[in-house]
Protein backbone atom coordinates (compact mmCIF):
# COMPACT_ATOMS: atom_id res chain seq x y z
CA UNK A 1 0.00 0.00 0.00
CA UNK A 2 2.71 2.35 0.70
CA UNK A 3 3.81 2.20 -2.84
CA UNK A 4 3.41 4.61 -5.16
CA UNK A 5 1.54 3.67 -8.70
CA UNK A 6 4.75 4.06 -10.59
CA UNK A 7 7.11 2.92 -7.77
CA UNK A 8 4.89 -0.81 -8.38
CA UNK A 9 4.60 -0.35 -11.97
CA UNK A 10 8.49 -0.52 -11.79
CA UNK A 11 8.73 -3.20 -9.04
CA UNK A 12 6.77 -5.70 -11.69
CA UNK A 13 9.39 -4.56 -14.66
CA UNK A 14 12.06 -5.64 -12.51
CA UNK A 15 10.21 -8.64 -11.47
CA UNK A 16 9.70 -9.30 -15.19
CA UNK A 17 13.07 -8.98 -16.67
CA UNK A 18 14.37 -11.54 -13.47
CA UNK A 19 11.86 -14.35 -14.89
CA UNK A 20 14.16 -17.00 -16.83
CA UNK A 21 14.22 -20.78 -16.77
CA UNK A 22 16.13 -21.03 -13.76
CA UNK A 23 14.68 -16.84 -12.14
CA UNK A 24 12.34 -16.80 -9.92
CA UNK A 25 8.72 -17.28 -10.38
CA UNK A 26 5.82 -15.50 -9.43
CA UNK A 27 1.92 -14.94 -9.67
CA UNK A 28 1.94 -11.78 -11.06
CA UNK A 29 -2.28 -11.24 -11.09
CA UNK A 30 -2.21 -9.70 -8.00
CA UNK A 31 0.46 -7.37 -8.42
CA UNK A 32 -0.80 -6.30 -11.55
CA UNK A 33 -4.45 -6.24 -9.54
CA UNK A 34 -2.54 -3.77 -7.04
CA UNK A 35 -1.18 -1.57 -10.43
CA UNK A 36 -5.07 -1.45 -11.79
CA UNK A 37 -6.46 -0.41 -8.96
CA UNK A 38 -3.40 2.67 -8.36
CA UNK A 39 -3.99 3.55 -11.60
CA UNK A 40 -7.31 4.32 -11.16
CA UNK A 41 -6.81 5.92 -8.39
CA UNK A 42 -4.32 8.88 -10.61
CA UNK A 43 -7.28 9.46 -13.11
CA UNK A 44 -9.69 10.02 -9.94
CA UNK A 45 -7.61 11.98 -8.50
CA UNK A 46 -6.82 13.65 -11.96
CA UNK A 47 -10.62 14.37 -12.57
CA UNK A 48 -11.16 15.44 -8.57
CA UNK A 49 -7.41 17.72 -8.72
CA UNK A 50 -7.62 19.53 -11.93
CA UNK A 51 -6.62 17.35 -14.06
CA UNK A 52 -3.25 16.47 -11.57
CA UNK A 53 -2.67 13.22 -10.76
CA UNK A 54 -1.31 11.76 -7.44
CA UNK A 55 1.55 11.77 -8.73
CA UNK A 56 3.35 12.20 -12.51
CA UNK A 57 2.49 11.29 -15.89
CA UNK A 58 6.08 9.69 -15.43
CA UNK A 59 4.52 7.93 -12.85
CA UNK A 60 1.07 6.77 -14.98
CA UNK A 61 3.01 5.84 -18.46
CA UNK A 62 5.16 3.57 -15.65
CA UNK A 63 1.65 2.12 -15.14
CA UNK A 64 0.18 1.83 -18.83
CA UNK A 65 3.89 0.25 -19.43
CA UNK A 66 3.16 -2.53 -16.97
CA UNK A 67 -0.05 -3.09 -17.23
CA UNK A 68 0.42 -3.50 -20.97
CA UNK A 69 3.13 -5.52 -20.89
CA UNK A 70 1.07 -7.82 -18.37
CA UNK A 71 -1.60 -8.11 -19.57
CA UNK A 72 -3.56 -5.54 -16.80
CA UNK A 73 -6.75 -4.23 -18.09
CA UNK A 74 -6.91 -0.70 -18.60
CA UNK A 75 -8.82 1.40 -20.57
CA UNK A 76 -7.57 2.34 -24.34
CA UNK A 77 -9.84 5.58 -24.87
CA UNK A 78 -8.92 6.77 -21.72
CA UNK A 79 -5.05 6.19 -22.29
CA UNK A 80 -5.82 7.92 -25.73
CA UNK A 81 -7.58 10.77 -23.78
CA UNK A 82 -4.97 11.55 -20.90
CA UNK A 83 -1.34 11.15 -23.18
CA UNK A 84 -2.75 14.08 -25.70
CA UNK A 85 0.98 15.71 -25.94
CA UNK A 86 -0.18 19.00 -25.17
CA UNK A 87 -1.88 18.06 -21.51
CA UNK A 88 0.53 20.61 -18.92
CA UNK A 89 1.76 17.24 -17.39
CA UNK A 90 4.32 16.98 -19.83
CA UNK A 91 5.58 20.18 -18.62
CA UNK A 92 7.33 21.31 -15.04
CA UNK A 93 7.23 25.48 -15.58
CA UNK A 94 6.66 25.61 -19.31
CA UNK A 95 9.65 23.40 -19.81
CA UNK A 96 8.97 20.56 -22.11
CA UNK A 97 10.09 17.20 -20.21
CA UNK A 98 12.14 14.85 -22.06
CA UNK A 99 11.96 11.78 -19.46
CA UNK A 100 8.55 12.00 -19.23
CA UNK A 101 7.37 11.82 -22.32
CA UNK A 102 10.07 9.72 -23.34
CA UNK A 103 8.90 7.31 -20.95
CA UNK A 104 5.06 8.04 -22.29
CA UNK A 105 6.19 6.73 -26.23
CA UNK A 106 7.48 3.74 -24.33
CA UNK A 107 3.59 2.98 -23.40
CA UNK A 108 1.96 4.22 -26.32
CA UNK A 109 3.76 1.83 -28.52
CA UNK A 110 3.03 -0.76 -26.17
CA UNK A 111 -0.46 -0.40 -26.27
CA UNK A 112 -0.24 0.24 -29.56
CA UNK A 113 1.11 -3.16 -31.33
CA UNK A 114 -0.19 -5.23 -28.57
CA UNK A 115 -3.74 -3.83 -29.01
CA UNK A 116 -2.88 -4.26 -32.61
CA UNK A 117 -2.24 -7.72 -32.64
CA UNK A 118 -5.10 -8.60 -30.83
CA UNK A 119 -8.01 -6.34 -32.55
CA UNK A 120 -8.27 -4.82 -29.51
CA UNK A 121 -8.88 -1.22 -30.51
CA UNK A 122 -10.58 0.95 -32.87
CA UNK A 123 -9.27 2.95 -35.28
CA UNK A 124 -10.01 6.54 -33.63
CA UNK A 125 -8.33 5.40 -30.95
CA UNK A 126 -5.47 4.44 -32.83
CA UNK A 127 -5.37 7.07 -34.76
CA UNK A 128 -5.23 9.49 -31.92
CA UNK A 129 -2.00 7.25 -30.27
CA UNK A 130 -0.11 7.17 -33.61
CA UNK A 131 -0.77 11.34 -33.35
CA UNK A 132 0.26 11.68 -30.00
CA UNK A 133 3.60 9.21 -30.63
CA UNK A 134 4.43 11.10 -33.46
CA UNK A 135 4.11 14.56 -32.09
CA UNK A 136 5.89 13.43 -28.71
CA UNK A 137 8.78 12.07 -31.01
CA UNK A 138 9.00 15.61 -32.65
CA UNK A 139 9.13 17.50 -28.91
CA UNK A 140 11.91 15.20 -28.08
CA UNK A 141 13.82 15.62 -31.26
CA UNK A 142 13.60 19.27 -30.41
CA UNK A 143 15.05 19.09 -27.13
CA UNK A 144 18.33 17.34 -29.15
CA UNK A 145 21.86 19.48 -28.19
CA UNK A 146 24.69 20.04 -29.70
CA UNK A 147 26.93 17.01 -28.29
CA UNK A 148 23.81 14.55 -29.12
CA UNK A 149 22.18 14.75 -25.36
CA UNK A 150 18.01 14.37 -26.00
CA UNK A 151 17.20 16.92 -22.79
CA UNK A 152 19.74 16.49 -20.14
CA UNK A 153 22.13 13.86 -19.40
CA UNK A 154 19.56 11.99 -16.70
CA UNK A 155 17.09 12.09 -19.94
CA UNK A 156 19.01 10.79 -22.50
CA UNK A 157 18.41 7.21 -21.98
CA UNK A 158 14.92 7.21 -21.76
CA UNK A 159 15.00 9.34 -24.79
CA UNK A 160 16.86 6.58 -26.60
CA UNK A 161 14.89 4.39 -25.46
CA UNK A 162 11.70 5.67 -27.26
CA UNK A 163 13.67 6.48 -30.01
CA UNK A 164 14.35 3.05 -30.41
CA UNK A 165 10.96 1.73 -30.64
CA UNK A 166 9.74 4.80 -33.00
CA UNK A 167 11.90 4.60 -35.62
CA UNK A 168 8.53 4.93 -37.67
CA UNK A 169 7.74 8.42 -36.40
CA UNK A 170 10.66 9.81 -37.82
CA UNK A 171 13.35 10.46 -40.55
CA UNK A 172 16.71 8.55 -39.91
CA UNK A 173 18.47 11.79 -40.39
CA UNK A 174 16.71 13.21 -37.48
CA UNK A 175 19.20 11.07 -35.08
CA UNK A 176 22.24 10.35 -35.34
CA UNK A 177 22.31 7.30 -32.80
CA UNK A 178 26.40 7.57 -32.09
CA UNK A 179 27.07 10.95 -31.53
CA UNK A 180 24.60 10.73 -28.43
CA UNK A 181 25.89 7.56 -27.34
CA UNK A 182 29.55 8.64 -27.44
CA UNK A 183 29.11 11.70 -25.18
CA UNK A 184 26.71 9.11 -23.03
CA UNK A 185 30.32 6.95 -23.18
CA UNK A 186 31.98 10.52 -22.16
CA UNK A 187 30.25 11.29 -19.07
CA UNK A 188 30.07 8.19 -18.05
CA UNK A 189 33.83 8.26 -17.44
CA UNK A 190 33.01 11.85 -15.78
CA UNK A 191 31.10 9.75 -12.89
CA UNK A 192 27.89 11.24 -14.25
CA UNK A 193 26.16 7.97 -13.36
CA UNK A 194 27.23 7.20 -9.86
CA UNK A 195 24.01 6.97 -8.90
CA UNK A 196 22.33 3.77 -9.19
CA UNK A 197 19.05 5.10 -10.22
CA UNK A 198 20.85 7.22 -13.00
CA UNK A 199 22.79 4.25 -13.86
CA UNK A 200 19.52 2.18 -14.19
CA UNK A 201 18.10 4.34 -16.41
CA UNK A 202 21.27 4.51 -19.12
CA UNK A 203 21.85 1.17 -18.95
CA UNK A 204 19.30 -0.62 -21.11
CA UNK A 205 20.26 2.09 -23.64
CA UNK A 206 23.57 1.30 -23.98
CA UNK A 207 22.83 -2.49 -24.44
CA UNK A 208 20.21 -1.55 -27.40
CA UNK A 209 17.52 -2.84 -24.79
CA UNK A 210 14.43 -1.03 -24.07
CA UNK A 211 11.65 -1.29 -21.05
CA UNK A 212 9.85 -3.28 -23.96
CA UNK A 213 11.92 -5.78 -23.79
CA UNK A 214 11.60 -6.70 -20.04
CA UNK A 215 9.11 -9.47 -19.85
CA UNK A 216 11.27 -11.47 -23.44
CA UNK A 217 12.58 -14.85 -21.78
CA UNK A 218 16.02 -13.50 -20.56
CA UNK A 219 17.30 -14.58 -17.85
CA UNK A 220 19.00 -11.49 -16.41
CA UNK A 221 22.32 -12.18 -17.58
CA UNK A 222 24.82 -9.82 -19.51
CA UNK A 223 26.47 -12.47 -21.80
CA UNK A 224 26.73 -11.64 -25.68
CA UNK A 225 30.69 -10.04 -25.05
CA UNK A 226 28.88 -6.08 -25.49
CA UNK A 227 28.98 -5.35 -22.04
CA UNK A 228 32.40 -3.35 -22.46
CA UNK A 229 30.68 -0.29 -22.69
CA UNK A 230 32.40 1.44 -20.05
CA UNK A 231 36.62 1.02 -20.91
CA UNK A 232 37.87 3.56 -18.17
CA UNK A 233 37.12 3.35 -14.26
CA UNK A 234 34.43 6.75 -13.59
CA UNK A 235 36.40 9.18 -11.72
CA UNK A 236 35.11 9.22 -7.98
CA UNK A 237 32.49 11.94 -7.27
CA UNK A 238 32.21 12.08 -3.72
CA UNK A 239 33.34 15.48 -3.29
CA UNK A 240 36.45 15.09 -1.48
CA UNK A 241 35.78 17.33 1.55
CA UNK A 242 38.58 19.18 2.68
CA UNK A 243 39.51 20.99 6.07
CA UNK A 244 38.91 24.72 4.59
CA UNK A 245 36.09 26.21 4.54
CA UNK A 246 34.34 28.35 1.83
CA UNK A 247 31.66 30.83 2.09
CA UNK A 248 27.94 30.93 0.26
CA UNK A 249 24.60 32.77 0.31
CA UNK A 250 21.80 30.98 0.89
CA UNK A 251 18.33 31.58 0.68
CA UNK A 252 14.84 30.70 0.89
CA UNK A 253 12.06 32.64 -1.01
CA UNK A 254 8.62 32.13 -0.72
CA UNK A 255 6.47 34.64 -2.97
CA UNK A 256 8.54 37.79 -2.73
CA UNK A 257 10.06 37.77 0.37
CA UNK A 258 13.80 36.40 0.74
CA UNK A 259 15.33 35.64 4.29
CA UNK A 260 18.95 35.39 3.57
CA UNK A 261 21.80 33.60 5.32
CA UNK A 262 25.81 33.55 4.00
CA UNK A 263 26.76 30.21 5.45
CA UNK A 264 30.40 28.46 5.90
CA UNK A 265 30.59 25.08 4.83
CA UNK A 266 33.85 22.48 4.11
CA UNK A 267 34.83 22.63 0.64
CA UNK A 268 32.94 20.20 -1.32
CA UNK A 269 29.90 20.36 0.08
CA UNK A 270 26.90 19.64 -1.41
CA UNK A 271 23.59 22.04 -1.07
CA UNK A 272 22.09 19.87 1.33
CA UNK A 273 25.10 20.69 3.53
CA UNK A 274 24.25 23.96 3.41
CA UNK A 275 20.73 23.67 4.47
CA UNK A 276 21.65 22.14 7.27
CA UNK A 277 24.07 24.62 8.31
CA UNK A 278 21.65 27.07 7.59
CA UNK A 279 19.18 25.57 10.00
CA UNK A 280 21.72 24.74 12.73
CA UNK A 281 22.90 28.55 12.87
CA UNK A 282 18.45 29.99 12.47
CA UNK A 283 15.88 27.23 12.65
CA UNK A 284 13.08 29.74 12.42
CA UNK A 285 13.94 30.78 9.40
CA UNK A 286 15.95 27.70 7.95
CA UNK A 287 14.45 24.87 9.00
CA UNK A 288 13.56 21.73 6.49
CA UNK A 289 12.75 17.89 6.16
CA UNK A 290 13.94 15.94 3.45
CA UNK A 291 12.50 12.49 2.83
CA UNK A 292 15.36 9.53 0.89
CA UNK A 293 14.02 8.66 -2.59
CA UNK A 294 15.62 6.82 -5.67
CA UNK A 295 17.29 9.96 -6.60
CA UNK A 296 18.88 10.75 -3.29
CA UNK A 297 17.06 13.59 -0.26
CA UNK A 298 14.27 15.23 -2.33
CA UNK A 299 13.10 18.64 -0.37
CA UNK A 300 9.47 18.30 0.90
CA UNK A 301 9.27 21.13 3.59
CA UNK A 302 10.72 24.27 4.07
CA UNK A 303 9.86 26.37 7.34
CA UNK A 304 6.97 23.97 7.72
CA UNK A 305 5.81 24.36 4.03
CA UNK A 306 4.87 21.20 2.19
CA UNK A 307 5.26 20.55 -1.38
CA UNK A 308 1.88 18.89 -2.87
CA UNK A 309 1.31 17.45 -6.03
CA UNK A 310 -2.38 18.32 -5.96
CA UNK A 311 -1.68 22.33 -6.23
CA UNK A 312 1.65 21.49 -8.37
CA UNK A 313 3.69 23.06 -6.03
CA UNK A 314 7.36 22.31 -5.14
CA UNK A 315 10.73 23.31 -3.64
CA UNK A 316 12.94 24.31 -6.31
CA UNK A 317 16.32 24.53 -5.86
CA UNK A 318 18.47 27.39 -8.02
CA UNK A 319 22.18 28.46 -7.88
CA UNK A 320 22.68 32.12 -8.94
CA UNK A 321 19.79 32.11 -10.37
CA UNK A 322 19.94 29.34 -12.44
CA UNK A 323 17.58 26.51 -12.36
CA UNK A 324 19.35 23.19 -11.17
CA UNK A 325 19.29 19.43 -12.77
CA UNK A 326 21.37 18.24 -9.62
CA UNK A 327 19.51 17.77 -6.32
CA UNK A 328 20.18 18.80 -2.81
CA UNK A 329 21.94 15.51 -2.48
CA UNK A 330 24.48 15.95 -5.62
CA UNK A 331 25.15 19.52 -6.06
CA UNK A 332 28.36 20.99 -5.26
CA UNK A 333 28.40 24.17 -4.06
CA UNK A 334 31.51 26.44 -5.11
CA UNK A 335 32.66 29.11 -2.76
CA UNK A 336 30.17 32.34 -3.63
CA UNK A 337 27.43 30.82 -4.63
CA UNK A 338 23.90 32.19 -4.04
CA UNK A 339 22.21 29.27 -3.42
CA UNK A 340 17.97 29.49 -3.13
CA UNK A 341 15.26 27.04 -2.42
CA UNK A 342 12.21 28.97 -3.65
CA UNK A 343 7.87 27.57 -3.02
CA UNK A 344 7.09 27.34 -6.94
CA UNK A 345 4.50 25.77 -9.22
CA UNK A 346 5.35 23.58 -12.15
C1 LIG B 1 8.12 14.15 -11.72
C2 LIG B 1 9.50 14.72 -11.44
C3 LIG B 1 9.58 15.84 -10.58
C4 LIG B 1 8.39 16.42 -9.84
C5 LIG B 1 8.21 15.62 -8.49
C6 LIG B 1 6.82 15.73 -7.86
C7 LIG B 1 5.82 14.90 -8.65
N1 LIG B 1 4.80 15.52 -9.15
O1 LIG B 1 5.97 13.68 -8.79
C8 LIG B 1 8.89 17.89 -9.62
C9 LIG B 1 8.56 18.72 -10.86
C10 LIG B 1 8.36 18.61 -8.39
C11 LIG B 1 10.41 17.64 -9.57
C12 LIG B 1 11.28 18.45 -8.87
C13 LIG B 1 12.68 18.36 -8.98
N2 LIG B 1 13.35 17.58 -9.83
CO1 LIG B 1 12.53 16.06 -10.78
N3 LIG B 1 11.86 14.66 -11.87
C14 LIG B 1 10.66 14.15 -12.04
C15 LIG B 1 10.70 12.97 -13.05
C16 LIG B 1 10.21 13.50 -14.41
C17 LIG B 1 9.93 11.70 -12.67
C18 LIG B 1 10.16 11.20 -11.23
C19 LIG B 1 9.35 9.96 -10.96
O2 LIG B 1 8.13 10.02 -10.81
N4 LIG B 1 9.99 8.77 -10.93
C20 LIG B 1 9.34 7.47 -10.82
C21 LIG B 1 9.07 7.04 -9.38
C22 LIG B 1 8.45 5.65 -9.36
O3 LIG B 1 10.31 6.97 -8.67
P1 LIG B 1 10.45 7.73 -7.22
O4 LIG B 1 11.85 7.65 -6.81
O5 LIG B 1 9.42 7.27 -6.28
O6 LIG B 1 10.08 9.24 -7.66
C23 LIG B 1 10.18 10.33 -6.76
C24 LIG B 1 11.53 11.02 -6.84
O7 LIG B 1 12.01 10.91 -8.18
C25 LIG B 1 11.17 12.47 -6.50
N5 LIG B 1 11.96 13.40 -7.29
C26 LIG B 1 11.59 14.01 -8.41
N6 LIG B 1 12.57 14.78 -8.86
C27 LIG B 1 13.60 14.64 -8.00
C28 LIG B 1 14.87 15.19 -7.99
C29 LIG B 1 15.77 14.86 -7.00
C30 LIG B 1 17.13 15.42 -7.04
C31 LIG B 1 15.37 13.98 -5.95
C32 LIG B 1 16.30 13.65 -4.85
C33 LIG B 1 14.09 13.41 -5.96
C34 LIG B 1 13.23 13.75 -6.98
O8 LIG B 1 9.79 12.66 -6.82
C35 LIG B 1 9.22 11.42 -7.24
C36 LIG B 1 7.83 11.30 -6.67
O9 LIG B 1 7.86 11.35 -5.26
C37 LIG B 1 12.25 12.66 -13.06
C38 LIG B 1 12.74 12.03 -14.37
C39 LIG B 1 13.61 10.79 -14.22
N7 LIG B 1 14.37 10.49 -15.24
O10 LIG B 1 13.60 10.09 -13.22
C40 LIG B 1 12.85 14.07 -12.77
C41 LIG B 1 14.26 14.17 -12.11
C42 LIG B 1 14.43 13.06 -11.10
N8 LIG B 1 14.22 15.49 -11.42
C43 LIG B 1 15.35 16.12 -11.43
C44 LIG B 1 15.61 17.38 -10.77
C45 LIG B 1 16.97 17.99 -11.00
C46 LIG B 1 14.65 17.99 -9.93
C47 LIG B 1 14.87 19.25 -9.04
C48 LIG B 1 16.15 19.16 -8.20
C49 LIG B 1 14.85 20.52 -9.94
C50 LIG B 1 15.14 21.83 -9.18
N9 LIG B 1 16.14 22.57 -9.65
O11 LIG B 1 14.49 22.20 -8.24
C51 LIG B 1 13.57 19.24 -8.18
C52 LIG B 1 13.70 18.64 -6.74
C53 LIG B 1 14.01 19.70 -5.70
C54 LIG B 1 13.72 19.22 -4.30
N10 LIG B 1 12.63 19.70 -3.72
O12 LIG B 1 14.45 18.42 -3.75
C55 LIG B 1 16.42 15.36 -12.21
C56 LIG B 1 17.43 14.70 -11.25
C57 LIG B 1 18.83 14.70 -11.85
C58 LIG B 1 19.90 14.42 -10.82
N11 LIG B 1 21.00 13.88 -11.32
O13 LIG B 1 19.80 14.68 -9.65
C59 LIG B 1 15.52 14.35 -13.07
C60 LIG B 1 16.21 13.02 -13.42
C61 LIG B 1 15.11 15.11 -14.38
C62 LIG B 1 16.27 15.40 -15.31
N12 LIG B 1 16.41 14.65 -16.40
O14 LIG B 1 17.03 16.32 -15.07
N13 LIG B 1 10.73 16.55 -10.29
C1 LIG C 1 -2.48 -16.30 -8.86
O1 LIG C 1 -3.17 -15.55 -7.85
C2 LIG C 1 -4.56 -15.40 -8.12
C3 LIG C 1 -5.17 -14.41 -7.10
O2 LIG C 1 -4.32 -14.15 -6.04
C4 LIG C 1 -5.23 -16.77 -8.09
O3 LIG C 1 -6.62 -16.62 -8.35
C5 LIG C 1 -4.58 -17.65 -9.16
O4 LIG C 1 -5.11 -18.95 -9.10
C6 LIG C 1 -3.07 -17.70 -8.98
N1 LIG C 1 -2.48 -18.38 -10.15
C7 LIG C 1 -1.55 -19.31 -10.02
C8 LIG C 1 -1.03 -19.91 -11.29
O5 LIG C 1 -1.12 -19.68 -8.93
C1 LIG D 1 -11.58 -3.54 -17.32
O1 LIG D 1 -11.68 -2.13 -17.29
C2 LIG D 1 -12.89 -1.62 -17.82
C3 LIG D 1 -12.79 -0.10 -17.85
O2 LIG D 1 -11.67 0.40 -17.19
C4 LIG D 1 -14.06 -2.14 -16.99
O3 LIG D 1 -15.26 -1.66 -17.54
C5 LIG D 1 -14.05 -3.66 -16.98
O4 LIG D 1 -15.05 -4.15 -16.13
C6 LIG D 1 -12.70 -4.18 -16.52
N1 LIG D 1 -12.64 -5.64 -16.66
C7 LIG D 1 -12.13 -6.42 -15.71
C8 LIG D 1 -12.11 -7.87 -16.01
O5 LIG D 1 -11.71 -5.98 -14.66
C1 LIG E 1 36.11 -6.36 -22.95
O1 LIG E 1 37.03 -5.93 -21.98
C2 LIG E 1 37.93 -6.96 -21.57
C3 LIG E 1 38.76 -6.40 -20.42
O2 LIG E 1 38.96 -5.04 -20.50
C4 LIG E 1 38.77 -7.40 -22.77
O3 LIG E 1 39.66 -8.43 -22.38
C5 LIG E 1 37.83 -7.90 -23.88
O4 LIG E 1 38.58 -8.23 -25.03
C6 LIG E 1 36.80 -6.84 -24.22
N1 LIG E 1 35.83 -7.40 -25.15
C7 LIG E 1 35.40 -6.73 -26.25
C8 LIG E 1 34.37 -7.42 -27.06
O5 LIG E 1 35.82 -5.63 -26.54
C1 LIG F 1 16.33 33.99 13.26
O1 LIG F 1 15.96 35.05 12.43
C2 LIG F 1 14.87 35.83 12.92
C3 LIG F 1 14.48 36.86 11.85
O2 LIG F 1 15.60 37.55 11.38
C4 LIG F 1 15.29 36.50 14.24
O3 LIG F 1 14.21 37.23 14.77
C5 LIG F 1 15.72 35.41 15.21
O4 LIG F 1 16.22 36.01 16.38
C6 LIG F 1 16.78 34.53 14.61
N1 LIG F 1 17.08 33.40 15.50
C7 LIG F 1 18.30 33.04 15.80
C8 LIG F 1 18.44 31.85 16.68
O5 LIG F 1 19.29 33.61 15.36
C1 LIG G 1 26.06 37.27 -0.85
O1 LIG G 1 25.24 38.14 -1.61
C2 LIG G 1 25.53 39.52 -1.43
C3 LIG G 1 24.48 40.33 -2.17
O2 LIG G 1 24.24 39.83 -3.47
C4 LIG G 1 26.95 39.80 -1.93
O3 LIG G 1 27.27 41.15 -1.72
C5 LIG G 1 27.92 38.91 -1.14
O4 LIG G 1 29.21 39.07 -1.66
C6 LIG G 1 27.52 37.45 -1.21
N1 LIG G 1 28.36 36.70 -0.30
C7 LIG G 1 28.83 35.49 -0.59
C8 LIG G 1 29.70 34.81 0.43
O5 LIG G 1 28.57 34.93 -1.63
Amino acid sequence: PSLTSGQLALAILALGACKGPDGISINYSELVGDLENKFQAEIKNMEDHDGNPLTSYYQLSLDVLALCLFSGNYSIPKVAEIFKPGNKNYYFHEQFSVDTSAMAVLALICVRSKTREQNQIDTKDLNNIDNHIKLLIRKILSQKTKNGLLGNIDSTGEAMQALFVSSNYYNKNQWVCQKTRDTVLTDISQGAFHMPTAAAQILPALMGKTYLDVNKDSSCVYGSGNFNISTQDPISVTPAVSASQIKVNYSVVINNAKDRIVVSVADGSVFLNVMEQAQKENATLFSFTAEETSWGPYITTVRGIKANTNDRTYWELLSNGEHLSKGAGSYVVRAGDDLEVRWSTY
